[in-house]
């Protein structure tokens, strides 16, 4: 049995790798810079992301997707920004994959659209495994969850191309050791870039946004499209 598990599991991925390979060329060929962010259950995914769009959404046309295994609750967090957004609900599936990113733009893709946004359900683990046709996929991490997380779950943190440190208005009241933290995300990807903030204060904004622009700009551009 248990070799079979595993052939079925790789055929699984390699069909979603194809489809996110589909998709992230659809995006850039419609000059969409997309994002998506994950983390553990309550890490500050939906407040970080309600305050990203208040701030984006003035300047770009900006849209957001967010997964979860049932509600509405995070979408219609998000949609007090004034963005356009689509919750996922995946019933009983722990991430988001490329099929249903497909499938959500299908029926919903705003109109020049310039970023979007994808909040993947709260899991460390098994959203590592699945592309989405992202250009930036960002790991959350807040200063109540522990400083170790980095080198337990080391596959989220090698997918990643930057990591958010949330919540760091409660950093002290938590004794949280930022140093630990720092280090330990060193040993297991060195050089990846770490953002410090809050949602709540606002603490950080600046940097991310400044970082999100850069991230925007650098991605491949293709004829046609300006990249703006
Ligand atoms: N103090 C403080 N609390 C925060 C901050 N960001 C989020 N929270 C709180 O943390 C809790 C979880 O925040 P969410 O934004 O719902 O977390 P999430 O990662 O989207 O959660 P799931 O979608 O369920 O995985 C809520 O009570 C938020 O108010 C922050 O920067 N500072
Ligand atoms: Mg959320």
């Amino acid at each position: 049995m248990r070799p079979r598990i595993v052939e079925v599991r790789q055929n699984i991925l390699r069909k979603n790798d194809v489809l996110a390979a589909a998709l992230r060329a659809r995006f850039e060929a419609a000059g969409v810079f997309v994002a998506s962010f994950v983390s553990s259950p309550g890490a500050g995914k939906t407040a970080f992301l309600e305050r990203t769009l208040e701030r984006t959404g003035g300047t770009r046309r900006v849209a957001a997707m967010v997964g979860d295994l049932a509600t509405e609750c995070d979408a219609d967090r998000l949609r007090r920004s004034g963005a356009p957004v689509k919750q996922i609900t995946t019933g009983t599936v722990c991430h988001l994959d490329a099929e249903m990113i497909d499938r959500a733009i299908e029926s919903w893709m705003p109109a020049g659209l310039e970023w979007l946004f994808i909040e993947n359900v709260g899991n460390l683990v098994c959203p590592a495994s699945y592309d989405l046709g992202e250009t930036l996929r960002a790991v959350l991490l807040s200063v109540t969850e522990g400083e170790d997380k980095p080198l337990k779950y080391p596959s989220i943190f090698n997918t990643a191309d930057v990591a958010i440190v949330t919540k760091i208005d409660l950093a002290s009241a938590v004794g949280f050791d930022r140093d630990a933290l720092l280090q330990n995300v060193e040993r297991v990807r060195p050089g990846l870039p770490i953002l410090e903030l809050s949602a709540r204060s606002g603490d950080g904004f600046n940097a991310w946004l400044a970082f999100l622009e850069r991230a925007a700009a650098a991605r491949p551009l293709v004829a046609g499209t300006t990249g703006a």
